[in-house]
């Protein structure tokens, strides 16, 4: 009986693949998405977005934010939805101006002095700005195939913390590292700031129909070691704990992007449930020393999705054969980029589709 649900569409009814292996069961196949999967690389995307004006726009717009979340999965069959938002829109909740200019990548007001952050909204009203968002999420529960679970997710109070202090993108995030290692004590209420919005945002966004929740620390591997753990690690935790308390059952995927070995301290973490993994960290080492904790996400080099069929599938190889020991979600190590060829994201989609575990 097992084996005939298994070959069967009831499968997707009474056991969910995506959800299953996030929770850490047994799965048949790996489930795939990728980050961004909506997105420029897509020409549907591309109109959709015209159509809106802007990129703020769209993500304010809760039909349009519904269509561009749903293009992926129509088109190549993705196992799971994340929701079309940005993890910026919640400072612009919180009161601070941010644009985000065409070919420049957002741009906000900085905010560092007490004065400016006194001027802040408190957290219980960033749902006033925020409510076109949990209108898409209720939209896509109502609009995704059945079987189709939607993620959630916010970026960790640290990853907010570098555009809040620098009022943009920085290789590196020295401006905002420099302001840890300055000692300034508006550094630790930035961060208990954003820790506290951050949760009362997933707790909105879990009640309007979110089924997991993904935290983003992009930028987590400009920290040196213990910088990573007291401000990328423990604002994260501190959030999954609170949301837990109201939602235990709700999986949790944790991004700490290029933290290197400091994964082993994320994977020691019980209310992590799952850790998305970059292109960076060495397969043989995420086996041996991360996988048998956690269940992981990742790490395909998105670049690979710009080049010949024969490097991506060789590749693709390399990643399904290095992680088979345990169940884990096929994903790339970070965003899909604009210029990715969508002929070989299908082929990669189909790939893993026949893959067994
Ligand atoms: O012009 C456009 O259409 C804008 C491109 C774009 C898109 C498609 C941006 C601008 N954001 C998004 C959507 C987005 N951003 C999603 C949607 C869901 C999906 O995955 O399909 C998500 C989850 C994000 C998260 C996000 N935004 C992160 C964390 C993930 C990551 O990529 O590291 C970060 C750092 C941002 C900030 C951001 N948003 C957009 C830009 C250009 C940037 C700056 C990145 C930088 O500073 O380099």
């Amino acid at each position: 009986f097992f084996v005939y649900i298994l070959q069967t569409n009831i499968y997707i009814y009474i056991m969910n693949l995506f959800l299953d292996c996030v929770k850490g069961l047994p799965v048949k196949r790996p489930p795939i998405w990728f980050m961004r999967q909506a997105g420029r690389y897509l020409s549907e995307y591309r109109d959709t977005r015209k159509k809106a004006g802007s990129f703020l726009n769209l993500c304010y717009n809760s039909n349009l934010a519904t269509e561009v979340t749903l293009q992926p999965i129509d088109k190549f069959g993705f196992d799971a939805a994340i929701l079309f938002a940005d993890i910026l829109l919640i400072l612009d909740a919180l009161g601070v101006n941010v644009q985000f200019v065409e070919g420049q990548g957002p741009l906000l007001d900085p905010v560092k002095s007490k004065k400016d952050i006194n001027l802040l909204k408190t957290t219980e009203k960033i749902h006033d700005k925020l409510s076109p968002v949990y209108d898409t999420v209720k939209k896509l529960k109502q609009h995704l195939p059945k079987g189709v679970p939607l993620i959630g997710f916010a970026g960790a109070p640290w990853t907010l913390a570098t555009y809040l202090i620098n009022g943009r993108g920085e290789q590196g995030s020295l401006t905002a590292k420099k302001f840890i290692i300055a000692n300034n004590p508006e550094f630790e209420e930035i961060i208990k700031l954003l820790t506290e919005a951050t949760v009362e945002y997933i707790l909105m966004q879990i009640k309007s129909g979110a089924d997991v929740i993904k935290i983003f620390d992009s930028w987590a591997g400009a920290l040196n070691a213990d910088m990573v753990r007291s401000y990328s690690l423990n604002p994260i935790k501190t959030i999954v704990t609170e949301v837990k308390k109201q939602f235990p059952e709700i999986p949790f995927i944790v991004f700490p992007r290029s933290v290197n070995t400091i994964y082993s301290d994320f994977s020691e973490v019980k209310e992590f449930d799952v850790l998305a993994v970059d292109q960076f960290l060495d397969r043989k080492w995420i086996a041996e020393n991360i996988q048998p904790k956690k269940v992981i996400q990742g790490n395909l080099d998105p670049l690979f999705l710009t080049q010949d069929k024969e490097n991506l599938l060789s590749e693709l190889k390399k990643v399904t054969e290095d992680f088979k020991k345990y169940p884990y979600v096929f994903n790339l190590g970070h965003g899909i980029t604009p210029d990715a060829r969508v002929e070989n994201v299908t082929l990669v989609v189909d790939y893993i589709k026949e893959l067994k575990l």
